[in-house]
């Protein structure tokens, strides 16, 4: 296959292009290298130093043998978009070039629109290129389960759902509730997907993946190859941030009572599951909807695991609860269903616990450079000051 990854230089778009890559797809990688940016605008960086895209993808034709083609570029810029699309005519382009923190979207007015206008207008330029060069081009859209909330019920792998209001019934998109404007963005997304499947009869798979977590994936066998890991207030996401906090000495931090639950996926078991996605493309016009998660816990309860794990590396932890910054729900219901991916052949090879350790031992040579960073670690960003 042909494939092009829009924001192949993020956490999850780096080790996707080593992946498909390896298994002989032609790559062209596609990112503005907004992220990097970013983070440094919060005052934190990478846990492990990034080379230059440049520099790693010379380092992946030197040790993995492969070779990626890369262009530095915004998907915000439609003529530059179309032109890449025009020029490589894939079979399929995956979409994960959009800002992906919650508390950054949640920072200002100015953040919440930037967030808004990125990744909004990424997905329609994507929509219009496709419909100009190949209405037949899968796309593999990275949406997230933080589309649906935390909601009483249990959450399908299904589009629409049956409701019936005053005695009659009709079809209805799943419903969502998201609960920062990074994850509104995400459902706002997905709804204008649906839309340009009916509109246009375009493929598209619609991913609703968990957080992920994990500084491995199979083809990461040297440091030049290593992806981006984020840990601060702003771009971490909880386990990966609590194994930081494990490292430098400092309390891990549930935000509330800890009761928050979620579907969590490896780095590894996310790049399986991608694969899996893209080489079992759904039928031509069909819009497919997947959860892509493995492995259900609460906060509190990764919180206990990493303390666990932390210490018999013989580090020395403690947990501290810290007043949740965020509006959201801290006990609650949590089901999904999960059968898409199991039928594609995904067979999850990585536990949390030995994924923690993994992580633990990889940060660890690292400690003097986390060291700097400490001061971006508690949590600032707060739901209900919302500055303009
Ligand atoms: N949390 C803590 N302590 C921390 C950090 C977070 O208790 O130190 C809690 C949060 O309050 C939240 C949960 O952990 O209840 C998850 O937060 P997170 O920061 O790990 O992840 P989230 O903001 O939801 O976003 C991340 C990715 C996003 C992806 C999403 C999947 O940044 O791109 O879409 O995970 S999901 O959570 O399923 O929506």
């Amino acid at each position: 296959m042909r494939v092009i990854i829009l924001g192949a230089d993020g956490y999850l778009g780096w080790p996707l292009a080593l992946r498909l890559a390896k298994r002989g797809h032609e790559v062209i990688g596609v990112d503005n290298l907004y992220t990097r940016n970013a983070v440094r605008e919060v005052g934190s960086d990478s846990a492990f130093p990034l080379p230059d895209p440049e520099e790693r993808i010379a380092a992946a034709r030197k040790l993995l043998d492969v070779n990626i083609t890369f262009y530095r570029a915004d998907v915000k810029d439609f003529d530059k978009l179309h032109e890449i699309i025009q020029r490589h005519k894939p079979d399929a382009i995956v979409h994960f070039a959009e800002q992906r923190s919650a508390p950054y979207s949640m920072i200002d007015v100015n953040h919440a629109n930037y967030t808004f206008i990125n990744n909004i207008t990424s997905t329609i330029n994507l929509i219009y290129s496709i419909i100009k060069v190949d209405p037949t081009i899968h796309i593999l859209k990275m949406g997230t389960m933080g589309e649906y909330g935390t909601p009483n019920y249990d959450i399908l792998e299904a589009p629409f759902v049956e409701v019936e209001i005053n005695g009659k019934r009709d079809k209805i998109p799943f419903p969502k509730w998201a609960s920062s404007w990074y994850h509104w963005s995400k459902v706002y997304d997905s709804y204008n997907l649906l839309w340009a499947n009916k509109v246009w009869n375009l493929t598209i798979t619609d991913i609703m993946q968990g957080p992920v977590y994990g500084t491995r994936s199979e083809e990461i066998i040297d440091e030049k190859l290593r992806t981006r890991f984020d840990f601060d207030e702003v771009w971490g996401t909880v386990v990966n941030r609590y194994c930081v906090e494990a490292v430098l000495g400092l309390p891990l931090t549930p935000y509330g009572k800890g009761g928050q639950t979620r579907g969590f996926i490896s780095l590894e078991d996310s790049m399986q599951a991608l694969t899996l996605l893209l080489e079992h493309p759904p039928n031509q016009g069909e819009y497919r909807v997947v959860n892509q998660i493995h492995e259900v816990y609460s906060v509190a309860q990764i919180a206990s695991m990493v303390k666990e794990v932390g210490e018999s590396l013989g580090l020395k932890i403690d947990i501290q609860h810290v007043n949740n910054p965020r509006v959201e729900k801290e006990e609650h219901y949590y089901n999904v269903e999960t059968k898409i991916l199991p039928s594609l052949g995904f067979r999850p090879k990585k536990r949390m616990k030995e994924e923690i350790r993994n992580i633990i031992q990889d940060l660890i040579p690292y400690k003097s450079r986390l060291e700097n960073f400490k001061h971006v670690i508690l949590p600032k960003t707060d739901w209900r000051k919302g500055r303009s």
